[in-house]
């Protein structure tokens, strides 16, 4: 195949989605560039993904089937052909549901790739079998639900609107790390005379761009924003006018919640000096057009929800959603248009069928009564993303737990299966693709054959669907065939965008006129009151770090710029055992007496973990930050890494993830 240039979509989870262009010849991909065409990353790629090629390409991706020889965890392995495999998952899965029953079996998944087939693929199969479901709540579903619990279904605002903006909020996101792009957007509001404000726990390399930093206390962001809308209130800087046409229950906020929540309180609280509370809130209620864009981080707490709910009044008592440029991003709503409703469920289960949080995996692995026996895990590594990693891998370890991987590398978790099986890149396989972070889609081709006898998730599942004896003419589908399937039923794709799609571009979805003023609540307003809610007004309560979790010491695990969750761990190839650490402060470091490189012990009730020390002066007091979810041949430590010290205690709603909501103490060792 001579040389050749084909568009295609990042597929990681990570909010930019980047349109990509990749170079291909001869079955081999040369060289992944940036598409400039896309509306949103406009033809850059982040670090991670500039040489992706060495990823599709290296040499640790998984080519051919796997049989367990050792035992569970050793990873001990001997090649199988794909037929022998097919037929031992199918013969023990049929064995398990004729004793046990459906509920003895259990895919678990998340987003290894964000590709709609491929991410959704064992669920026809799964659903039919009547098998056991977790949610998708490992990330950050405390986020969505917070926005919704005010806004409803309403779009949230088009990120590129921040370039009419003239103060920005970056509010728990560490955009230079996780959503670069934006920068784009951000760069260029500032250009226009923006104000850019960060708000962040500790002080991250984002915070550079920022004209001014407020660095909270972890968990307590919610007060903050009520402190905020107390002052806007006390100040008249709310616009009456908004709020009487548009919004519901501002009065019995300001009545019932507002004045407990003094600056002074809210410094106590948070940390935040009351003067900066002040300066906050009036920049923000004479901003013309303020726009918040917020990150996950925050929500990954107790009060997660909560927090994103109270945040979430703040646009509304301004009027900021009337104005181009003002409004708040959570997450932007490409299922709107092109939408995976043909994969879903319950769509293929014929019933809506219940689900148990995805964070309690180490529980339902554990438990006794109704145990799970076989486990079908595919684009997803939880011996290493997954919290309370004890409890985790207490499951994976179990010898009559009969597990299957699905994977493109030999990660820890596929160390634990009976059967590991090859999976395709994006690059291998065909797929359809939205961002959570704007609203362009795009179609990823399929531009090399599969790598070894690597297969995708979607034609993995057709060949267990049919030695498993289902005849479902849903099963002979190719992913392309989904792909048109999909289009056919997402209406609001224009006809004209849907060809685009085809054709291989990115596609920017065109918002409905006004969107960000079509209210898509109950009542058709802005929700500050919501009686259907437990909580019927926004409360600031406490995160579990300040109730039930115990330690000296906030643990932040933010994200590293070299990896992704836990992809690209393969792309890392100085294989020193450093890249694990434990960022403090001087003034802490000096307390607990120890100096950078020094080995510390971080424990909790969850577990412990060795560390080498690294000094940082922008580390808050008491907090102690770790980059990365690392493989455990990266890990600084022997046994574990770092989910050993995460919970799975859940958020309030939406039975999310509480990462970041959590203490350890540190010793030296
Ligand atoms: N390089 C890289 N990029 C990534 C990822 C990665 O691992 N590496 N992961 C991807 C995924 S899956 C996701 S979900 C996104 C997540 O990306 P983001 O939405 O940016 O979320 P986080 O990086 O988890 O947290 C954002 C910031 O919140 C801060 N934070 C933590 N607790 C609090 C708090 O209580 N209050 C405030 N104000 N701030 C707080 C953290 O210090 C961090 O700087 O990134 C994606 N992009
Ligand atoms: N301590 C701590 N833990 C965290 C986080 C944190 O910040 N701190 N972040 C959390 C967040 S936000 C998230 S979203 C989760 C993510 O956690 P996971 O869902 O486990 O995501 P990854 O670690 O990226 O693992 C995805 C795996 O899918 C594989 N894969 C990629 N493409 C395909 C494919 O097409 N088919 C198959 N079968 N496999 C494929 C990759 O090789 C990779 O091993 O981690 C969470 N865990
Ligand atoms: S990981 Fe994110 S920023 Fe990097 S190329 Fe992919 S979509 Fe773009
Ligand atoms: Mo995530």
């Amino acid at each position: 195949m001579s040389k050749q240039e084909i568009n295609g979509v990042c597929p990681f989870d990570c909010p930019d989605a980047c349109g990509l262009v990749l170079t291909v010849e001869n079955n081999k991909v040369l060289k992944v560039n940036g598409n400039p065409k896309h509306a949103f990353t406009r033809g850059t790629l982040c670090p991670k993904m500039v040489h992706y090629e060495d990823t599709i390409h290296s040499p640790e991706r998984l080519k051919i089937p796997l049989k367990r020889v050792g035992p569970k965890g050793s990873g001990e392995f001997v090649p199988i052909s794909w037929d022998e495999a097919v037929k031992t998952i199918a013969q023990r899965f049929k064995e398990s549901i004729e004793k046990y029953g459906g509920h003895s079996i259990m895919p678990y998944s998340y987003a290894g790739t964000m590709g709609l087939i491929q991410k959704a693929a064992a669920f026809p199969l799964f659903a039919r079998l009547g098998a056991v479901r977790h949610n998708r709540g490992i990330c950050s579903p405390a986020k969505t639900y917070g926005w919704q619990m005010v806004m409803g279904d309403t779009f949230g605002t088009r990120p590129q609107e921040m370039s009419h903006s003239d103060f920005v909020i970056l509010w728990s996101l560490n955009a230079l790390a996780t959503d670069i792009h934006i920068m784009h957007d951000v760069n260029a509001a500032k250009a226009r005379g923006a104000k850019v404000w960060v708000v962040d726990i500790y002080n991250t390399t984002t915070c550079t761009q920022a004209d001014e930093v407020i660095i909270t206390k972890p968990g307590t962001d919610g007060a903050l924003a009520l402190g905020i809308l107390h002052i806007l209130e006390r100040d008249n800087l709310v616009n009456r006018q908004f709020i009487d046409n548009y919004v519901v229950g501002f009065d019995e906020l300001t009545k019932e919640i507002l004045p407990q929540y003094t600056p002074e309180k809210v410094s106590a609280i948070t940390g935040v000096p009351a003067e900066q509370i002040e300066k906050l809130a009036r920049a923000y209620g004479m901003a013309k057009a303020p726009f918040i864009r917020l990150g996950s981080g925050l929500s990954r707490y107790g009060n997660g929800a909560a927090t994103v709910r109270a945040i979430t009044c703040l646009p509304a008592v301004v009027g900021a959603y009337k104005k181009l440029g003002g409004g708040l991003l959570s997450d932007a709503k490409g299922s709107f248009y092109v939408n995976d409703k043909i994969m879903s469920w319950d769509v293929h289960a014929g019933k809506v069928v219940p689900t148990f949080p995805m964070v309690k995996l180490g529980e339902v692995l554990t438990k006794s009564e109704e145990p799970i026996r076989c486990l079908y895990v595919y684009s997803s590594n939880p011996a290493i993303t997954a919290p309370d990693q004890n409890l985790v891998r207490r499951g994976l370890a179990r010898e009559d737990l009969f597990t299957v991987v699905h994977e493109r590398f030999m990660t820890d978790t596929a160390k634990y299966a009976d059967i590991v099986l090859p999976a395709t890149s994006s690059v291998e396989a065909d797929d359809i693709y939205n961002s959570y972070g704007h609203y362009t889609s795009g179609i990823g081709y399929k531009a090399i054959e599969p790598v070894g006898e690597s297969k995708s998730n979607w034609d993995t599942i057709r060949l267990l669907a049919k030695a498993m004896g289902i005849t479902d003419p849903f099963f002979d589908k190719t992913a392309l065939d989904l792909i048109h399937d999909l289009l056919d039923q997402s209406p609001n794709v224009p006809d004209e965008l849907k060809t685009k799609l085809f054709g291989g571009e990115p596609v920017e979805m065109p918002v409905p006129e006004n969107y960000k003023m079509n209210f898509k609540t109950r009542s058709r307003k802005i929700e500050i009151l919501n009686p259907e809610l437990a909580e019927p007004l926004p409360v600031f309560t406490a995160p579990h770090s300040d109730t039930v979790a115990h330690g000296e010491f906030s643990l932040i695990n933010a994200p590293d710029l070299r990896i992704l969750d836990s992809s690209f761990n393969e792309r890392i190839f100085d294989k020193n055992k450093t890249l694990m650490g434990a960022w403090l402060n001087p003034a802490d470091a000096a307390s607990i007496g120890v100096k950078p490189g020094d080995m510390v012990k971080l424990y909790n009730e969850q577990g412990s973990l060795q560390m080498p020390v690294h000094i940082d002066d922008g580390i808050s007091p008491k907090t102690v930050v770790s980059y990365g979810v690392w493989w455990q041949r990266y890990s600084s430590d022997p046994k574990h890494s770092i989910n050993v010290l995460t919970s799975s205690r859940l958020t309030d709603y939406a039975e999310g993830s509480t990462f970041y909501d959590v203490k350890v103490d540190i010793t030296p060792l």
